[in-house]
């Protein structure tokens, strides 16, 4: 879930001698994206992987700064990223405008060198801090995978893709067998490693970068699915099932096999199997999973 990218600075600006200045003081320590147009920069700006702060010049012929800057500010994928303002425009009024759009900071030109690379550091530390910060907030600590709160929030976009494309979405519930005589003979140290084998075999399973794989909860496991019909689903599950299977933990004490399994509950939301909101098709893949358990674990159902 932890991804390293190059830290990364788009500099806007409509006068390539600008860019030029800017970018001579920041390519060494930064990977350095252009724009010389609005909309260049905005299409930059939101292009994965995103930049980690945006230099932005305020008078250009087709749009200028401040546009620039209240369209990234609102758009839910740029909204996080930092602007510091690099202008001219030097009125009190001008900079006071600038950081009320949600800019960190404000340079006027001309500049000094020495200052905007301490500027742009120190805007750059708090990016980094910032996104280290949201990401131990989505991720389990135990099995490093996304955490259930992670989880959650990607529910609520999907859905609300879903009620815009009126495509179909599919949810898996997972609960590993047994699991509490697993603790009890094996103790909670290799009930945890178990944990940790079994999230990161899941996490591998999903092929489409839109697939999600959470620790729900204890010993649970939840699959988000977009675009992905009931057959489809079923072969993912199946998948899952193959991979825990292929772990081959030894587990003396379950019921069902002499090794750790799952079982899987799946619920597929389609135009004409329609659940009514997101709790309801989670309620529908809880069903499904005590379905599976019912019949006899290491099994998926509907
Ligand atoms: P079933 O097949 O019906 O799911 O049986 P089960 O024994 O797995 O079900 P139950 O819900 O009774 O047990 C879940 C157990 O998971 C209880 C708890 O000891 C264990 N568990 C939950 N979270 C953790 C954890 O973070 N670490 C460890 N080691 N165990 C956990
Ligand atoms: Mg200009
Ligand atoms: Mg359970
Ligand atoms: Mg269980």
């Amino acid at each position: 879930m932890l991804e390293e990218k190059p830290t990364t600075i788009l500099i806007v600006d409509d006068q390539p001698t600008n860019i030029h200045a800017l970018a001579a003081l920041l390519k060494k320590d930064y990977r350095i994206l252009t724009a010389t147009r609005g909309e260049k920069a905005l299409e930059l700006a939101a292009q994965p992987p995103l930049p980690d702060l945006i230099l932005l010049d305020i008078v250009m012929p087709d749009m200028d700064g401040h546009e620039i800057c209240f369209r990234l500010k609102n758009a839910e994928a740029t909204k996080s990223i930092p602007i510091i303002f690099v202008t001219a425009l030097g009125e009190e009024q001008d900079e006071e405008h600038g950081l009320n759009l949600g800019a960190a900071d404000y340079i006027t030109k001309p500049f000094s060198p020495a200052i905007v690379r301490a500027r742009v550091r120190n805007q750059i530390n708090l990016k980094l801090r910032t996104d280290r910060l949201e990401q131990v907030a989505m991720q389990d600590g135990l099995t490093q995978i996304p955490n259930r709160r992670y989880f959650d929030q990607k529910l609520t976009e999907e859905w609300t893709r879903l009620l815009r494309n009126g495509q179909s979405l599919s949810l898996l519930m997972i609960d590993i067998d047994h699991f509490k005589p697993y603790n009890d003979h094996y103790g909670h140290g290799a009930g945890d490693e178990c944990l940790r084998r079994v999230a990161q075999a899941l996490y591998q399973v999903p092929q489409r970068p839109t697939d999600l794989v959470a620790r729900y909860g204890g010993e649970e496991f939840a699959v988000i699915l977009p675009e992905t019909d009931r057959l489809g689903t079923a072969h993912l599950a199946q998948r899952l099932l193959d991979a825990v299977r292929a772990l081959a933990l030894e587990h003396a004490y379950s019921e069902v096999a002499p090794q750790v399994t799952i079982s899987v509950g799946m619920a597929t939301h389609s135009p004409d199997q329609p659940y009514y909101d997101a709790e309801a098709l989670k309620q529908g893949a809880d069903q499904a999973l005590y379905q599976a358990k019912a019949r006899g674990r290491n099994c998926a159902a509907w």
